[in-house]
């Protein structure tokens, strides 16, 4: 096998390398070889960032020599593999998550330990890797875990932002690669030209055309190593970032115009730096769209190439490639796939079709109308005229096709074309993005049925779609979090097979009658309590009592979230402290809310409800008469790391979206794994989750979706007033107006959205959200019976792991197989 050089000397270099995963001196050795080489410290002067790198740069050591092998294994045997395209990458830290992965966290926390650092403090060296906003891009973060400890061959593409603009609160950007990263490794050699603008001539008597001119820059490889559990496969995700072509433009350096000569090389840079904020949001500016474009193209020159080096013919493509595209943002590669096959491959039109409608699959992930994406039509033809071109010539056979069988029916064809009409046009990726598909998914059962029923009624048979709830990683979001529940769990089990095989843990349903359990999951629940307190006082100075409530809606700033029916509940709570006798106070239960949650920086009603928590929070925080009844918190910064502090510490996970606007969600699935109580309306994965867990053991609340529209219509077209809908948020509303919560006024616009409509029936549902509070509240009474349902809860989500996901996408949508390495 071996090419190059001396087989027997890279054969015992190799050798010498590896290190045994329980040998403490070993690990130190390369911690250490990296602290005076490669970091050119010395042992003396190490400071804790100092050693985390070192450490780091270990770890990846490991996971490199796997990442070798699994992508040499791959290529000899050449599965079909997955190419999981989002635009979002919400990995959070990778070191402890890496030597958890690798069953080596003891080793490394002893050797770290030998060499006088404590392994937790190295942790909190770690910056965050934020390249994402939200659910989409956690989700990605936790499919391409389970793609790995599944062993499934399939990589992740992406696009290596260095700035994310919702990095802080304050919308000071986060310039999170401003440390050395040790977990990329750029791969200058792995690069692709990328055209933008330019001209297109058509080639006579074909479909061919050249596409030429224009703008050029270069697309270059990152590569991430994602490590599987327990297991040798090592998946990879690749980010891309835009470089000029040529690096510096000498000629204008030597003329003297230095500013040209760097400008090139700037502008190109820029493509890649930011990440836009938005979360189930469209912007649509062309530089999103470049960055779409780069990434796609990017990523299909980089799997056709490798496709091209087994030598097979193009129809062959679908039996080695499949490509899952996260939302709409990659939809521009199915055109891309298009143009490559036709114009550079010369494939005849119609067999790149074939090809093409083999290879792609669309998961939906919202259905609100702003999220859909649509060009304007004048934008995306200066860009990407070719692709125009070839659009034009996809929605054509589409609509012959729709006329076919809907004869005359002009306005189904009107609803349908993937051309919206208009001045100006736009192109509608969502209508493409089915068009181009062989399967198409919703992310809850509910979601899924209602993206068939409604805004996509029109666009595809029955067969075409199909439901993949979403899941969450077991190893992150319980044994990384929360050690000591797993470590229950384990002793319990006997085994921690349950980490691969989630379903295992509803063996442990019937621990929910044992005392002595129930008292150890007890415990374990106020000493995480205990944690996020001191982290909430340190961090904020603020104290809060671990035998309260802790109640926890953490999510991105959104009207359909309801963060509102959460904070007006706070708001009425605190007025009823204020009125009760003393003997009425006993009766009041003590509740700690928590929020955490971005907004997108131009979310103007967003940003007044974080306002107006954060100001009631500086009333009743500090407010004699509440004492300690009440505390009402909101974290800033919201993270992967602040949300692994902020889930096994909750009581209660608040899920409270409008029906039918919430497509899943997963930080329900993260607080129900960690104990827990659903507090939700019938909404997204919550339908499921209370399926599974026992409506008796949650606390449902709210219309229903199907009675949302009809509601909805009734605020509008015969509004009543406030105080008929609801009596308590009318009080709620008085009590904002007077500058009870600092300037009355300010709050207007968004009191008006609820005044006024109230799309998102925040008023039609708060006096049902209250009545759920109290039972919360009367059941908090009895911690026995809460311990009850919080280990019902617990163990009945084995349903909800990214590992079921992602078998479900293998199995129903991507026809793959496991491929795992052999261990030695
Ligand atoms: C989110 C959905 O809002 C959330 O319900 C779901 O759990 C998550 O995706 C993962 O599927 N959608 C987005 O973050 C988004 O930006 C365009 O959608």
């Amino acid at each position: 096998e071996w090419t190059v050089g001396d087989a027997q000397t890279w054969k015992t270099a190799i050798e010498a390398e590896q290190v045994d995963k329980d040998d403490v001196q070993g690990v130190a050795n390369t911690v250490v070889r990296h602290v005076t080489t490669t970091l050119a410290r010395q042992a003396g002067n190490l400071d804790e960032l100092g050693a985390y790198q070192a450490t780091a740069l270990s770890v990846r050591d490991q996971l490199l020599k796997r990442w070798n092998e699994t992508t040499s294994y791959h290529t000899k045997n050449a599965p079909k593999r997955v190419y999981y395209l989002s635009i979002e990458w919400l990995m959070g830290r990778t070191l402890d998550n890496a030597v958890l992965n690798l069953d080596m966290r003891n080793t490394y926390e002893s050797a770290t330990q030998k060499l006088g650092f404590n392994f937790e403090d190295l942790l909190n060296e770690e910056r965050d890797a934020a390249l994402g906003n939200g659910g989409l891009g956690r989700l990605a973060a936790c499919y391409i875990d389970s793609m790995a400890t599944l062993n499934l061959p399939g990589w992740g593409y992406g696009l290596r932002q260095l700035i994310s603009s919702t990095g802080e609160q304050l919308e000071a950007p986060d310039p999170w690669l401003d440390r050395e990263n040790p977990w990329e490794i750029p791969r200058l050699d792995v690069s692709y030209p990328i055209r933008f603008y330019g001209r297109v001539e058509a080639i006579p008597n074909s479909s061919r055309a050249i596409w030429s001119g224009g703008n050029e820059c270069l697309a270059v490889a990152y590569d991430v190593p994602i490590p599987g559990f327990a297991t040798k496969n090592t998946a990879n995700l690749r980010l891309w970032a835009a470089r000029p072509i040529q690096g510096f433009d000498l000629n204008s350096f030597n003329a003297g115009n230095y500013e040209a000569s760097v400008a090139s090389s700037s502008d190109a840079e820029n493509i890649t730096r930011v990440l836009y904020p938005n979360d189930n949001m469209y912007a649509g500016k062309e530089l999103r769209l470049k960055q779409q474009y780069l990434w796609c193209s990017a990523s299909l020159q980089d799997i056709l190439r490798r496709y091209q080096k087994l030598n097979l013919p193009w129809d062959q493509l679908p039996d080695y490639v499949v490509i899952q595209m996260n939302d709409t943002h990659p939809t521009i590669s199915i055109v891309e796939l298009m143009r490559i096959l036709i114009d550079e491959e010369e494939v005849p039109y119609d067999v790149a079709w074939g090809i093409t409608t083999k290879v792609f699959a669309y998961t939906n992930h919202t259905v609100l109308p702003e999220a859909l994406e649509k060009w304007p039509l004048p934008l995306f033809e200066n860009l990407l005229p070719r692709h125009l071109q070839i659009i034009y010539t996809i929605n054509m056979n589409f609509l012959n096709e729709v006329a076919k069988r809907f004869p005359g029916d002009m306005d189904r064809i009107r609803r349908m074309s993937i051309i919206e009409e208009g001045t100006p046009k736009f192109v509608r990726m969502a209508h493409l993005a089915i068009v181009g598909s062989f399967k198409v998914n919703g992310v809850a059962a509910l979601h899924s049925q209602l993206l068939q029923s409604t805004i996509f009624r029109d666009l595809k048979g029955r067969d075409g779609f199909t439901n993949v709830t979403n899941g969450v990683t077991p190893r992150r979001w319980l044994l990384q979090c929360n050690p000591r529940l797993a470590q229950l769990i384990t002793d319990t089990l006997g085994s921690e097979h349950w980490l691969v095989n989630l379903k295992q843990i509803s063996q442990l349903l019937p621990m929910a009658d044992n005392a002595e359990f129930r008292h150890a999951f007890r415990e374990i629940k106020i000493e995480n309590k205990a944690r996020l307190a001191d982290v909430l006082h340190s961090e904020l100075g603020l104290s809060v009592d671990v035998d309260s409530i802790f109640t926890c809606q953490i999510k991105r700033l959104h009207e359909y979230k309801r963060q509102t029916l959460n904070l007006f509940g706070i708001i009425h709570r605190y007025l009823r402290i204020k009125k009760a006798t003393p003997q009425e106070r006993k009766k009041i239960a003590k509740h700690t809310a928590i929020f955490a949650g971005k907004a997108a920086p131009g979310y103007y009603i967003a940003k007044l409800v974080i306002r107006l928590i954060v100001n009631v929070a500086k009333i009743v925080n500090h407010d004699p008469d509440v004492g300690d009844l009440l505390r009402v918190v909101f974290i800033p910064d919201y993270s992967v790391s602040v949300a692994e502090v902020l889930i096994p510490a909750a009581d209660v996970s608040v899920q409270i979206s409008t029906a039918g606007t919430e497509a899943s969600g997963t930080s329900n699935m993260k607080l129900g794994l960690n104990g827990a109580l659903l507090l939700g309306t019938v909404d997204g994965a919550n339908v499921e989750i209370a399926e599974d867990v026992g409506e008796d053991n949650a606390f449902l609340l709210g219309h229903l979706a199907a009675d949302v529209e009809a509601v909805r219509y009734s605020n509008s077209y015969n509004p009543t007033s406030l105080e008929e809908r609801s009596p308590e948020l009318a009080a709620v509303f008085k009590a904002i107006e007077a500058g009870t919560f600092g300037d009355g006024h300010v709050y207007e616009p968004l009191l008006k959205t609820i005044y006024d409509h109230d799309y998102y029936l925040v008023s039609n549902d708060f006096g049902s959200y209250l009545a759920a509070e109290n039972l919360v509240d009367e059941l908090w009474a009895d911690q026995e019976e809460w311990t009850k349902k919080s280990i019902r809860t617990a163990f009945a989500m084995g349903s909800f792991t990214s590992d079921r996901s992602v078998q479900d996408y293998a199995d129903s949508i991507w026809s793959i197989e496991p491929d795992p390495v052999p261990e030695n």
